[in-house]
């Protein structure tokens, strides 16, 4: 193909199966598994399974998914029917069961298979990272970063993330979970809040009331109880409309930076959700595909095994843009692969512009205000900088 040839010394594997890719989880609603297949064809495309691993992922175990969650949730998960919904059409989140059913977290046919296949997908990944027998694991129909213990929420019946990260802590001694998404990675923060085993950093659109989920705000470090060994290893970055690559790159390294020189993670969860770059129809930032995938390279270069989840992302076009192209990051191909998408892509007419950097004026018909200043990215930093000096490891 492109002279895409496997990484010399270290391994990449893919984990993807495209029956989860299948499901529907009703006409209007954002999330469109589909954009998992638009990822995996543009990813072949441009040659890049032969420079990988490739694994066809199974579906995760109930006893799995019940290292996390809890039996009555996932019963009522596995058994709750499309036809339990409330009709209630005038509230239709009233009288919902785990907040199962609701117009966020609908239930549809297939809704436990398609679970347990990305949870799967990401048990997967995190056992290959386990077994050395991958340096980087890709698991772009993980990432369902606000799941709870015994509640769906936000699009996410289960947290894979945390049952990833549960597999790494067998063997890694400390794990750096960092989390792109546009949303605060709320589920995996709060499981983890009473560990210093884990730390969570999740870069974020905030703005309390107006966009979910609400939480996230600087000063959310972890409960701060005496006894509390994760207190001050929670770290969010509230950000505003508009962030545009330059800022939030420079804000990635220098915060991600000083996590890895303090707490010193032996293994990397990157939530890569797409729904921070422009033009999303859920997101409010200007980042372009450089940008995002800027933060996957910083965290390749420091040399750690880590895995890759996918997450957010509404505009399918740039879902697939973003993570095959951070494929390429995984597998070192990023300085190869022509940014034009290749002729024989099949979906080929899906990419409007026909390359892999479309231009902000490309991604949307007028670009956001930036409404973030200097001064409080400055001060944001000053502020993890402060935290991290109670962490010591
Ligand atoms: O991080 O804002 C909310 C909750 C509501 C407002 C929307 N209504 C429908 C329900 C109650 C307060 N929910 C968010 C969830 C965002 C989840 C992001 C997941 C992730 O990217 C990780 C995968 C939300 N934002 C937008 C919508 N929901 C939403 C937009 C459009 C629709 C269609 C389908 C359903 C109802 C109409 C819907 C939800
Ligand atoms: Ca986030
Ligand atoms: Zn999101």
């Amino acid at each position: 193909e492109f002279n895409i040839v496997r990484p010399k010394g270290y391994t990449v594997s893919y984990h993807a199966t495209s029956e989860m890719e299948k499901h529907h989880f009703g006409q209007t609603h954002p999330m469109k598994p589909w954009r998992l297949t638009l990822t995996k064809s543009l990813v072949t495309a441009y040659g890049m399974p032969f420079a990988m691993d490739n694994y066809n992922t199974r579906h995760a175990t109930y006893e799995e998914l019940n290292s996390f969650h809890s039996s009555d949730y996932l019963d009522y998960l596995a058994t709750a029917a499309p036809e339990d919904q409330p009709r209630d059409l005038d509230n239709p989140d009233k009288d919902v069961k785990f907040n199962l059913g609701g117009s966020d977290c609908p239930l549809f046919h297939g809704l436990y298979d398609y679970c347990s296949m990305s949870a799967g997908t990401s048990l997967d990944a995190a056992r290959k990272i386990c077994n050395k027998q991958s340096d980087i694991a890709i698991a772009w129909g993980g990432g369902l970063h606000h799941a709870k213990k015994s509640e769906a929420s936000g699009f996410c019946y289960i947290n894979d993330i945390v049952l990833a990260i549960l597999q790494l802590l067998r063997l890694y001694p400390r794990v750096l979970y960092i989390d792109i998404d546009v949303h605060h990675g709320d589920g995996v923060e709060e499981a983890f809040f009473s560990t210093d085993r884990v730390m969570t950093v999740s870069f974020h659109k905030y703005q309390p009331e107006v966009f979910f989920p609400g939480t996230g705000g600087l000063n959310d470090n972890g409960p701060k109880s005496e006894h509390n060994p994760g207190a001050h290893h929670a770290i969010n970055v509230p950000l505003n409309d508009g962030i545009t690559d330059e800022q939030y790159e420079h804000l990635f390294k220098s915060i991600i930076g000083q996590v890895n020189t303090t707490f010193r993670p032996s293994a990397i969860a990157l939530q890569c959700g797409a729904d921070s770059l422009a033009g999303d129809r859920l997101g409010r930032f200007n980042l372009k595909v450089e940008g995002h995938a800027a933060c996957v390279r910083f965290c390749k270069s420091l040399g750690i095994p880590m895995i890759l989840f996918g997450g957010g992302g509404y505009t399918p076009r740039n879902v697939a843009r973003a993570w095959a192209y951070e494929t390429s990051i995984a597998i070192g191909a990023d300085q190869n692969i022509p940014a034009e998408i290749p002729q024989h892509a099949p979906w080929r007419q899906h990419f409007v512009h026909e390359t892999l950097f479309p231009t902000l004026e490309q991604s949307m018909s007028e670009p956001r205000n930036n409404k973030n200043t200097e001064k409080r990215l400055r001060d944001i930093v000053a502020h993890v900088h402060e935290q991290l000096r109670f962490v010591q490891h």
